[in-house]
């Protein structure tokens, strides 16, 4: 088979930037030894995004290389210095492209110049030292590292987005027709079938222009599978109006153009019902192709009132001679405009559609037991680990630290999980695993040694979340107090829970990395 002019489907696998990683790095001058952390971030991976633009009719770029990638963000450095973003890597498809994912499902349906879709999000930078240095922590001794950017395989599908659709039996002048009106030049041949793939013309008459689509051919039975079957129908759905183009001239016994013409009515109805596409709905319009033959010529005069009778709109055309394919080509035109001019106006903003996060569940994080296995999953808590040096315990900790925030320990306490179970964070295939080693106990019999009843403790030992909100709701309660006082008010009741403030709670270390700290380090923004 000849090369295609026209790919309509495409299976696409892409690849978005790495984040570099950041670096733990110390800075050094002459008589001062310990300059404080200056390890720079990583930049961030690029991403990869489809867009739209009308310039280009065809996926074929992407039948010829079917694999891409974004850049990788550049790794930090030391004095402060941040790694450059990985490029975003943008592909240009033609207006109407669908974007399906591995198992079928629409990501997107790109329509209008500008509209866009990230397919494959880069991966964050990591953070440097100097980043993570906070006020309790001067010097961090390690860095966070980058994110490996995501990677899928999605589909590109091509609905032509043509204004009129070109069917007919084969060889009944199509393809001839097509290239009589427009640049396109397709295969033109005596043997039925010699268009396999659509083409697309575009046609100007008068002030007007528009695509014109050349579909294969369709026969009766098309609908059970017959010749080409009927699927390249998808590429007309969309269209103002479609041709019948009929060939006056075929000697086939059982062939007149009013036959025909049932022929081809009844397959569009077969494939609107299986395909739940109405096309009933299009204007049609009656093209009666080869009047240079004289045979053709009498035929053609003689349905046309037959024709005109069902109150359709016929012309009398040569493909060969182009005799009155310029009335045909204005009619096309004048439907075209009628839709045009009744289509809703489409803003000329830029789409940017993001496809939803592949876990699309609201919580933070999820916990399933199997076993005494407990699977965490989350974006969070899969992100983090992905940015954990395991080979650096200063690392290690700053992450437990993190989920601890996020509740992880609390939510493992309250689901039943013992210590030494294991702690499977992360995607199923490349999950880090942990040892269940909570800081903290909340419930004296999973963890009293035995002869102990940490029960009958005075101080029961509270989780370090549970620690730090009652020091938060404390601190809040101090400030309040305060001000009503210098108003010459009476302060507010402590709150409940809240009377015996021990030395644990007020324990300088649960600041050692505040919540607004790890939670801002996570949206992304840069000190
Ligand atoms: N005499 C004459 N022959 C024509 C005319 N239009 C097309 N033909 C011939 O009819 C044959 C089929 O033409 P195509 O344009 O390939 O037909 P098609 O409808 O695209 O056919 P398929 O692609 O097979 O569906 C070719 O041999 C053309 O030269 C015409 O106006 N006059
Ligand atoms: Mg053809």
């Amino acid at each position: 088979m000849a090369i295609p002019t026209f790919v309509d489907q495409v299976t696409l696998h892409v690849q978005a930037g790495n984040g570099g990683h950041g670096v733990a790095s110390v800075h050094r001058e002459k008589f001062k030894p310990l300059g404080g952390p200056d390890g720079g971030n990583g930049g961030h991976g690029g991403d990869v995004i489809v867009r739209v633009d009308p310039d280009v009719t065809t996926l074929i770029d992407f039948h010829h290389e079917p694999h891409r990638k974004a850049g990788n963000g550049a790794p930090g450095a030391g004095s402060h210095r941040n790694g450059a973003n990985g490029d975003d890597l943008v592909l240009r498809v033609p207006d109407g492209t669908v974007v399906r994912d591995r198992g079928g499902e629409v990501l997107a349906d790109l329509v209008g110049a500008g509209t866009e879709l990230v397919i494959a999000a880069g991966g964050r930078g990591g953070l440097g030292n100097a980043a993570l240095a906070s006020s309790k922590r001067k010097a961090p001794g390690f860095a966070l590292k980058g994110e490996p950017g995501e990677e899928r395989t999605v589909t590109l599908e091509l609905k032509v987005v043509a204004d009129i659709g070109l069917i007919g039996f084969p060889s009944a002048g199509k393809s001839s027709l097509i290239a009589a009106l427009s640049r396109a030049r397709p295969k033109i041949a005596d043997y039925p079938f010699t268009t396999l793939v659509p083409n697309l013309g575009v046609v100007k008459a008068g002030s007007t222009t528009f695509t014109v689509a050349d579909v294969p051919g369709l026969i009766e039975g098309a609908s059970e599978g017959k010749g080409l079957g009927h699927d390249f129908l998808r590429h007309v759905e969309r269209c103002a109006a479609l041709v019948h183009v009929i060939d006056c001239a075929t000697v086939e016994p059982g062939r007149d153009p009013l036959t025909d013409l049932d022929i081809i009515e009844n397959e569009l109805a077969r494939y609107s019902e299986l395909a739940g596409v109405d096309l009933s709905d299009r204007p049609r319009l009656v093209a009666l192709n080869k009047v240079d033959v004289p045979d053709a010529a009498q035929i053609a005069e003689f349905v046309k009132a037959d024709l005109e009778a069902r109150d359709l709109d016929v012309y009398e055309i040569s493909a060969a001679s182009h005799a009155g394919l310029k009335e045909l080509s204005f009619a096309m035109a004048e439907i075209v405009e009628a839709r045009r001019a009744a289509a809703p106006k489409v803003e000329a903003t830029r789409i940017v559609l993001r496809p939803p996060a592949p876990s699309g569940v609201d919580q933070e994080f999820t916990i399933e037991q199997r076993g005494n296995q407990w699977l965490v999953r989350g974006d969070k808590p899969r992100r983090w680990v992905r940015q954990t040096d395991f080979t650096n315990d200063e690392a290690v900790g700053f992450l437990a630290d993190r989920l601890n925030r996020l509740g992880v320990e609390d939510e493992l306490l309250a689901r039943g999980a013992q210590p030494g179970d294991d702690i499977l964070i992360g995607d199923d295939d490349d999950a880090v695993v942990f040892d269940f080693d909570p800081t903290i106990t909340a419930g004296a019999e999973v963890l009293g040694r035995r002869g102990e009843d940490l029960r009958l403790e005075q101080n029961t030992r509270r989780t370090t979340r549970e620690r730090r909100e009652r020091l938060a709701a404390k601190r809040a309660w101090e400030i309040e107090a305060r001000a009503a006082r210098q108003r010459g008010e009476e302060p507010p009741p402590r709150p409940e829970g809240l009377d015996e403030f021990d030395d644990e709670d007020e324990d300088d270390d649960l600041l050692e990395w505040s919540a607004e700290e790890v939670y801002d380090l996570d949206e992304g923004d840069r000190p």
